[in-house]
């Protein structure tokens, strides 16, 4: 036989992980305690977790909160701030700035000021009434370099946006987006105004924590400070209530107040702890009073799950790979999707994620599990083990073939896969209530993780095909995209007369960054993204 070459890697950057025996503690999970414990009584110079033999260093960043809560709250953070001069805009970078422009005219004209715009009835329509679709969008305009499109709407942030207003707003949709947005649109721009509406916002969020469990209620009235949770249930969501931890513990550290760290974190320890899970799998809800998982045995990486996992990797990223228990908690889980929720469809082979009730597996796959592959990779790229790049890859092609493969090339809500080998079925089956497209970011948001860790144009190729697909079957002549009711018409996508904020929040930035050719251009080294794209910097290791 012939001595086998050394295979190259596929990735741009080789993962900063040695397979090497860790130094300390044991593979049982002891180790956890164990660095913990040095955590608080020394400062070490340099910490390193394993994961099965996995040697994980930390990276460096930002200053860590637990430095920070304690001090004054006039934060300063040049470091995080700082980013070079970006190239001027490629081809199709200057095509994600025309579709902006062309959103954001519509948005301007018929919604100034409103959450959402409805472009095909040129109005508006109301979710929470704070200008949501321009809170969301800022450090989109920011990094797309639209100053006076900024400009103006900082203006109205300034002299309108208020929150003293009796409205009720749902916990995570207006942390994901509002508090999100405000936060990383002050390290973009380094304006103390988005940290003062950010902490003034954060403060009048707190009542949803106080709960028998201190398990968040869904619901809380942002003027009267009355939490509650949705009418006909006292449970919340899982990915709700365990994706509010990037903002919350960011705006902490930025304050100097550690009340909002420490309510989130609760959260997470809680779940931590709780049985109930399948394999590092949760179930979908939570009760608020016994603080108990409810509605056991249906896991899914869809709706009311996703970003559970999401949050996992992100906050351990965030900490600057300090918190073992969220990476332990991530890496099962990613085996405990491998073991049950994964299958290939025929006749194409594509792997898919679907769902688990109760034993019986389906193969149906929500557009939300899209992020999966581009977590997977930033996981990779933050040095965690190869074999997650391989599912990163075969989930990429799955979501791009969800897009590809309807008549709009845009992605249902749902897709079904094909499981049998019968010369009549496709692999992906789109059931007519779920044909819709909500112009979500899902599948360019992996493509733009995948492009950098990867560095393989094709992503760039699919993430363009996407963009005209949006421009030729979403885009509202008078201004504005609208989410469609059909990907499987190109005659009658019947456009549902809605621009949903995270397009401008997420879908584009995500295409901007994904033609970037920089990728020091809001670095994966020096931010992570919430789930609604909106980057916060990494902490130093402590
Ligand atoms: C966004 O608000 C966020 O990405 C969230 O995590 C999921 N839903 C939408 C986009 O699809």
């Amino acid at each position: 036989m012939l001595p086998q070459k050394p295979q190259k890697p596929v990735w741009r950057r080789p993962p900063r992980l040695q397979i090497r025996a860790p130094d300390i503690g044991s593979k049982d999970g002891t180790q956890g305690e164990a660095l913990r414990n040095t955590r608080q009584e020394e400062t070490p110079l340099r910490t390193v977790i394993s994961w099965r033999g996995a040697v994980i260093e930390p990276e460096q960043g930002t200053e860590h909160p637990s430095k920070k809560a304690a001090g004054v709250p006039t934060p300063s953070l040049p470091a995080a701030r700082t980013q070079k001069e970006p190239a001027s805009p490629n081809r199709r970078q200057k095509g994600v700035i025309e579709a902006f422009l062309h959103a954001w005219k519509g948005y301007r004209k018929f919604s100034w000021g409103h959450d959402e715009l409805k472009p095909v009835s040129r109005t508006f329509s109301e979710w929470f009434g704070l200008g949501l679709t321009l809170v969301d969008a800022l450090d989109t305009m920011w990094l797309l370099g639209l100053k006076k499109e900024f400009k103006e709407a900082r203006t109205w942030v300034s002299t309108k946006l208020n929150f003293e207003k009796d409205v009720d707003v749902n916990l995570f949709e207006s942390t994901i987006r509002i508090l999100g947005g405000l936060l990383s649109t002050y390290h973009l721009s380094g304006d103390s105004l988005f940290l003062r509406k950010a902490e003034d916002f954060g403060n009048r969020l707190m009542p949803a924590f106080a709960t028998p469990s201190k398990i968040p209620y869904s619901d809380v009235n942002i003027g009267t400070g009355v939490a509650h949770p949705p009418r006909w249930t006292s449970d919340s969501t899982v990915a709700e209530v365990t994706s509010i931890q990037l903002e919350f513990r960011e705006l902490s550290r930025l304050t100097g107040n550690k009340k909002f760290q420490e309510a989130v974190e609760n959260v997470t320890r809680h779940i931590h702890s709780l049985s109930g899970k399948k394999d590092g799998l949760v179930p979908m809800f939570i009760n608020t009073h016994s603080g108990l998982f409810t509605h056991l045995g249906v896991f899914t990486l869809g709706a009311r799950a996703d970003s559970y996992y999401e949050y996992l990797l992100k906050q351990w990223i965030q900490g600057g790979k300090t918190e073992t228990q969220l990476l332990e908690d991530y890496l099962v889980a990613i085996e405990g999707i491998k073991a049950h929720l994964l299958r290939r469809s025929e006749p194409g082979k594509l792997v898919f994620v679907g769902e688990l009730a109760h034993g019986r597996f389906s193969a149906k796959m929500d557009h939300l599990v899209c992020f999966l592959p581009g977590t997977l990779a930033l996981g990779v790229h933050h040095g965690l083990p190869t074999e997650h790049m391989e599912l990163a890859l075969a989930l990429m092609e799955t979501c791009y073939q969800m897009n590809h493969q309807m008549e709009t090339g845009l992605s249902p809500e749902i897709a079904h896969f094909n499981t049998f080998s019968r010369p009549d079925l496709k692999d992906v089956i789109v059931k007519p209530a779920d044909r819709h497209n909500l112009l979500r970011p899902e599948t360019v948001e992996s493509l733009f993780y995948l492009y950098r860790v990867t560095g393989d144009r094709k992503y760039q190729d699919w993430g363009w095909e996407i963009l005209q697909s949006f421009n030729k079957y979403t885009r509202v002549r008078s201004g504005g995209y609208s989410s469609i009711n059909n990907v499987q018409s190109t005659q009658k996508p019947e456009p549902r007369d809605k621009m949903e904020s995270f397009f401008l929040g997420e879908t584009l930035k995500y295409l901007y960054l994904l033609f970037s050719d920089d990728p020091d251009l809001l670095s994966l080294d020096h931010y992570v993204f919430n789930t609604e794209a909106h980057p916060l910097p990494i902490w130093s290791p402590v």
